[in-house]
């Protein structure tokens, strides 16, 4: 695997044609923005480049990358992934490429170093942060549907710049892509201060069953299945529930239990002040992430189950830390 730099990356896409760019399974803003951006610029440099469809892509997020899709049976030269940290994370309709990706530009400092050259920033809040270099080590200007693709990818990424992970540099990319034209206000609408009313239905549910333990510390929020279907909720509506409990007031670790295929196909995301190691509690459970934001699928526990296990550990961390 050879470490690219931005101005190697912009030199390596201007050499080779005929790209189809990979994002991850459950793709978000960066994975979207980011391949929407790379695919229009590198048209924009004359070559050939093509999305490949993402079977979870949900439905605000078509009008973004609809257009650009792979047609069926097209056969690329140059398989390229954005945001993709490992080969674990391709979609189902992906895995043909492990082995055989060219490129791969990313933001995780975990990548696995899966592709053949990796152009790889882990300072940067967003890939599509990384994206824009590119265009500009290339000599490009992004025009604004490549402004607006960018900006989705570095808003989502940083909760709308509120996250720990904003940085100066998220900042000044969203305020080059505003002055390349993007609409700010109207992605902003769409992506954080729209809900469906199916989501609201949910939230109702999510807020009254809402648990509290540890002096209010802690919050536990559970969607089960009932509840998915009395509100209608599909993955569509699904967005960031995970910040629910933490934007409690008095809440240093916030934990959100889901019923997926089965009462016993569940999964925790868990999201914390510094007070708390997020990734050290979810890895009792088999699973891990970063120190305020983690989560983990154990098979074969109830949400009741993974419950128990998250407060009893909880209790241990917290008495070792001082969090009393
Ligand atoms: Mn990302």
């Amino acid at each position: 695997m050879n470490r690219l730099t931005v101005e190697k990356t912009a030199a390596f896409l201007r050499e080779n044609d005929g790209y189809l760019v990979l994002t991850h399974v459950r793709p978000d803003g960066d994975a979207h923005g980011s391949a929407a951006a790379l695919v229009r610029i590198l048209r924009s440099m004359g070559k050939t480049a093509y999305i490949l469809y993402n079977p979870e892509t949900t439905d605000k997020f078509v009008p973004v990358v609809s257009a650009l899709w792979a047609p069926e049976g097209w056969e690329p030269e140059t398989v390229v992934s954005v945001d993709l940290a490992s080969e674990g994370l391709f979609p189902a309709n992906a895995v043909c490429y492990a082995g055989h990706v060219a490129l791969s530009i990313d933001h995780h400092p975990s990548n696995t170093g899966y592709a053949e050259n990796l152009c790889l920033s882990g300072e940067r809040a967003s890939c599509g942060e990384i994206i824009y270099e590119i265009a500009r080590a290339a000599g490009i200007e992004p025009d604004i549907p490549v402004a607006e693709a960018i900006y989705i990818a570095v808003s989502t990424d940083t909760g709308c710049f509120a996250y720990a992970n904003v940085t100066e540099n998220a900042f000044s990319t969203a305020a080059k892509m505003a002055q390349a034209g993007a609409d700010i206000a109207e992605w902003n609408r769409i992506l954080f201060r729209t809900r469906s009313r199916r989501r609201i239905a949910l939230e109702g549910m999510i807020y009254s069953g809402a648990e509290f333990y540890f002096d209010g510390k802690v919050a536990v929020i559970t969607v089960t299945r009932r509840m998915m279907e009395r509100s209608g909720c599909t993955e569509n509506d699904m967005d960031d529930v995970a910040a629910i409990p933490g934007g409690i007031e008095g809440v240093v670790c916030g934990i959100t239990l889901r019923e997926m295929t089965s009462p016993e196909d569940c999964k925790v995301s868990v999201r914390t002040t510094q007070a708390v190691n997020a990734s050290e509690l979810c890895s009792i459970l088999g699973g891990g992430g970063h120190a305020m934001a983690a989560g983990a699928s154990p098979k074969g526990m109830t949400v009741e189950e993974m419950k128990q296990v998250l407060l009893r550990e909880l209790e241990r961390m917290m008495k070792g830390a001082g969090v009393e």
